[in-house]
């Protein structure tokens, strides 16, 4: 049985695919369904539109975008939905980045962008936010966020005869 589809990623060109493929592949570490799409803002407004519309009677419980450059995408979904939307800054002009940084996450109040990270590192960071969004009512995708961060914690190193336990001024 596949996983329900949850979350709707979502960039403006094709370019930006090889990026936002870390963010599917962290939703399938917690056993989320996601679709993506390629629908650009500016080339196919009324496409967008349809998309973030009928996003939640899909089913869809979080949205998330990628977009270089002007990177108005995923305020434009924002505004038309009420489904919590994630926002990826890719690198696609010269100025790497810092452009869609600094257009996503300026969205005047009342439609925010929750906004991650510059490129792939973002990407994935979207997943995970998408998974604890997705967990506040799936206790399957709870239990999948604690199991992934009980192996975070094993990737530490501590000095020899370090006992965290005991630690403190
Ligand atoms: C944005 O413009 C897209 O999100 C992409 O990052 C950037 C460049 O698009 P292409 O010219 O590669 O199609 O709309």
């Amino acid at each position: 049985m596949s996983a329900a589809l949850l979350v709707g990623i979502v960039v403006g060109s094709e370019s930006d695919l090889p990026a936002m493929r870390r963010c599917g592949e962290v939703l399938d570490e917690y056993g989320i369904g996601w679709e993506m799409g390629v629908m650009s803002a500016h080339r196919a407004p009324d496409v967008v539109s349809g998309y973030a519309r009928a996003a939640r009677s899909r089913g869809l419980r979080v949205l998330v975008a990628g977009a270089g450059a002007a990177a108005h995408l995923p305020g434009v979904l924002a505004s038309m939905t009420t489904l919590p939307v994630i926002g990826v800054p890719l690198a696609a002009t010269p100025l790497a980045g810092l452009d869609a940084l600094l257009s996503i996450v300026q969205m005047p109040p009342g439609t925010p962008v929750a906004t991650v990270a510059v490129g792939e590192m973002g990407a994935r960071n979207a997943g995970h936010l998408a998974a604890q969004i997705v967990a506040l009512d799936d206790a399957d995708v709870e239990g999948a966020l604690g199991r992934v961060r009980a192996r975070m914690r094993e990737s530490v190193q501590l000095p020899e005869g370090f006992d965290p336990s005991g630690a403190g001024d």
